[in-house]
């Protein structure tokens, strides 16, 4: 325990020292304190407290009696006071979330089409935070439920801040802002009961997204293993909203923005994920944490999809239409920049809770188009930090910027600023803090002049109403057996809706999409069998839709985790060859026995697991390797809940190895998957997808073969 604390400490410390590259690390340490401090512990007014145990109260040792509370204790008073207010509103979407500390940096200039430093000074590294989170659960609810997740990128550059406030997936549910409460509503726990938690699957929701012809695009994503990413890591990050990037010459061109990770984009199957909602609800918060922790920075490469302000009219969608991509035939990806987030919060609240993201948030080069969605988003996003933060949020730690920061803004609840000086408005006799403009000080913010022409009206256009044809678009361009996962979502999904006016409706949409999706979904949700597609679906595709186009470039197992199977007698060599080649990869070993206690190998070595098999279950980890060593093997044999680990990872198409006597209880577990008896224990098991095994011990092509697996690994 003692070391452990020592290794906290030290890791504050270490976590102190490495300011210097970083401007908003270095900003921060302003209101670093160290918790494992010795020093005396004092109230919030300063004065040092003799006694943390007992409240001020009238006592006497003598006659035995306890007496009531002391009003006039006011450290106690402080005390519960500071703890009654703990708590700020939850976000009212997004409200679970994670997040990190990284730097961006552009290895080609935007200048052609920014004047931004931060997009076309290639020598810069710009600080970032990101909060990754689910949109749908309450702060305590599970990470790997089905869901859209938040990807939301805090810039702090030389010239202001600047957010993206994105998604996991390109496109979104509704057109218009003004319809943003009624789909969060529709989402959210059903009023009367509140139920349930952190699901779409429920009445309200389908119904909704029937009634918006415009969601059906975008529930097909979330209903797509996109809704179910194995990492934050490993998933894309959108801007979704149509942006406008303006150069030096004050030209426009429209924008999105998408990162791309490094380590590929990867899912869950949806077994996997409903177990760990239970098993390990804060499962990707730990995953991002422990790569960081690791030195397995995760990275993404950062694009732009650009299209020139003299074409914005030259496509069959409006490309201000946030319910719709940009397909890559026709908009091609510009990967410029690359973003690593290195370095884990010191603390949740102050950072990740407190972190305040608005769309509105732009700085010269970037400016906004008039995309209807992102117009009111903008209202949005600055309003909602009043009530959750207050007025002077801009001021929290993680919130301020890292260049200066000075206007007549005064006051407000919880002002940390002290100005000094008699002036306090524009214009005044001294010139003091004059604008940009006044003082032809270039960098100042100019909104682009952009003409417009209309009446005023509650409308959109015609070209608006297209919903189907991207709807059909992605659908076509999905692999087989993602297909297949988003009509096992959808029937999960509809199973769950009681109402068959519901469930109905869904299928009918769906006969607009793939007569065939429709039919699956209805066998299983229970409507009637549609016989006919409703809508030509013309059969087009597109690159960059299928999860399975973002493969890794380079395959690798870097930050994967890998269970280890032994039990006493098993076989050191084996084992501490599969550690080593693990290591080797950046990945991560776990050994998993039947206690935590020592594990004596067959020559009198011995290894401490890192838990015991109940403690931990398959689908916490990458893959599972079992070593060789028959005494091991013949007792993780006798124990069923070893062999459902085998299985279980089997069923969830995890790579698994195993070297030696180790294969006899990868066969077992896989024969009871199938139901089938294996010939026997040298046969090969290559040929089933996901299993390698090696029949010698200390076969090290084996091993690495087994390796090369993992790497396959989904
Ligand atoms: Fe939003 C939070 C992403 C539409 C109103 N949104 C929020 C967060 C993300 C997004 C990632 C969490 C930020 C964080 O980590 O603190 N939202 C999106 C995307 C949208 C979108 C990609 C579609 C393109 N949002 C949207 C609309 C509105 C809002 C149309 C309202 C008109 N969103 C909010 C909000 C939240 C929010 C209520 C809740 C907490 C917060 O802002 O800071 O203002």
């Amino acid at each position: 325990m003692a070391q452990k604390v020592a290794e906290n400490v030290r890791h504050l410390a270490d976590s102190i020292g490495d300011v210097s590259s970083n401007k908003k690390v270095a900003d921060l340490q302003k209101n670093i304190k160290d918790s494992h401090s010795k020093q005396t512990t004092t109230t919030d007014y300063g004065i040092k407290v003799a006694d943390l145990d007992h409240w001020l109260k009238i006592a006497d040792e003598k006659s035995n009696s306890v007496g009531p509370h002391s009003l006039e204790d006011q450290i106690g008073r402080e005390r519960i006071h500071r703890f009654d207010h703990e708590r700020i509103p939850e976000r009212v979407v997004h409200a679970r979330g994670a997040g990190a500390h990284g730097i961006f940096k552009m290895n080609e200039s935007l200048e052609d089409v920014s004047s931004a430093g931060v997009l076309t000074d290639t020598s810069r590294t710009t600080p970032v935070f990101i909060r990754f989170s689910t949109v749908q659960g309450s702060r305590g609810s599970a990470d790997t439920v089905r869901d859209v997740r938040g990807f939301a990128v805090k810039f702090y550059t030389e010239e202001g801040n600047w957010d993206i406030v994105g998604n996991d997936i390109p496109v979104f549910f509704i057109q218009e802002s003004i319809k943003f409460p009624d789909i969060v509503h529709a989402v959210k726990p059903e009023p009367d009961r509140e139920v349930p938690q952190a699901q779409s699957a429920h009445n309200n929701f389908w119904d909704f997204v029937f009634l918006h012809k415009e969601a059906t695009h975008m529930f097909l994503w979330a209903m797509s293993d996109r809704g179910i990413p194995r990492s934050y890591r490993m998933m894309q990050g959108f801007g979704v909203n149509t942006f406008s990037l303006i150069n030096a010459q004050g030209e426009r061109t429209f924008c999105k923005f998408i990162f791309t990770p490094e380590l590929g984009v990867h899912s869950f199957v949806w077994d996997e994920a409903l177990k760990l909602a239970g098993q390990d609800p804060d499962f990707h918060r730990k995953d991002l944490y422990e790569a960081i922790d690791h030195g397995a920075y995760p990275k993404w490469k950062f694009g732009v999809q650009l299209i020139k302000e003299q074409d914005q009219h030259n496509f069959d969608f409006d490309i201000l239409d946030a319910t719709k991509v940009w397909p890559e035939e026709l908009v091609p990806i510009r990967y410029v920049g690359e973003l690593e987030l290195n370095r884990n919060v010191d603390e949740y609240f102050p950072e990740t809770e407190q972190v305040a993201f608005c769309t509105s948030h732009i700085v010269p080069g970037i400016d906004f188009s008039n995309d209807p969605l992102l117009q009111g988003r903008n209202f949005s996003y600055f309003d909602t930090q009043l009530s959750r933060l207050g007025i002077n949020w801009q001021e929290l730690p993680i919130n301020r910027p890292v260049c200066p920061v000075l206007n007549f803004n005064r006051d407000g609840q919880g002002r940390h600023t002290i100005t000094k000086g008699k002036i306090n408005y524009w214009p005044n006799r001294l010139e003091a803090n004059p604008p940009a403009s006044h003082t032809q000080t270039p960098g100042g913010f100019h909104s682009f002049p952009a003409k417009t022409e209309g009446i005023k009206a509650r409308m959109l256009t015609p070209k608006w109403k297209d919903y189907l044809s991207q709807a059909q678009l992605f659908y076509n361009s999905l692999s087989k057996h993602e297909k297949l996962h988003t009509a096992n979502a959808l029937s999960f999904e509809l199973d769950h809706c009681d109402e068959p006016l519901i469930y109905e409706r869904v299928v009918q949409r769906l006969t607009e999409i793939d007569l065939e999706l429709a039919q699956m979904v209805a066998l299983k949700c229970g409507a009637p069998t549609p016989q006919e597609q409703t809508a030509p679906n013309p059969g087009k595709k597109s690159r960059g839709l299928s999860q399975m186009d973002y493969l890794p470039e380079k395959p690798t197992i870097k930050s994967r985790r890998i269970a280890i199977l032994i039990a006493d007698g098993y076989d050191s060599k084996s084992y501490n060859a599969i550690v080593t080649a693990i290591k080797s990869q950046s990945a991560l070993p776990f050994t998993i026995a039947p206690k935590r206690q020592p594990v004596k190998a067959s020559d009198g070595s011995s290894v401490k697991p890192d838990h015991f098999l109940n403690g931990m279950r398959s689908t916490m980890f990458d893959s599972v390797f079992v070593p060789s060593g028959a005494e091991s093997a013949k007792t993780l044999l006798g124990i069923g809940l070893a062999r459902f680990w085998v299985r279980e990872a089997f069923g969830h198409l995890k790579a698994i190895g195993a070297v030696g006597d180790g294969v006899k209880l990868v066969e077992a577990a896989v024969s009871e998957a199938q139901g089938v008896q294996l010939a026997g224990p040298d046969k090969a098991l290559v040929n089933w997808y996901g299993v390698v095994t090696a029949a010698k011990p200390d076969d090290i092509k084996g091993i690495s073969d087994a390796i090369e697996l993992v790497k396959d690994a989904k």
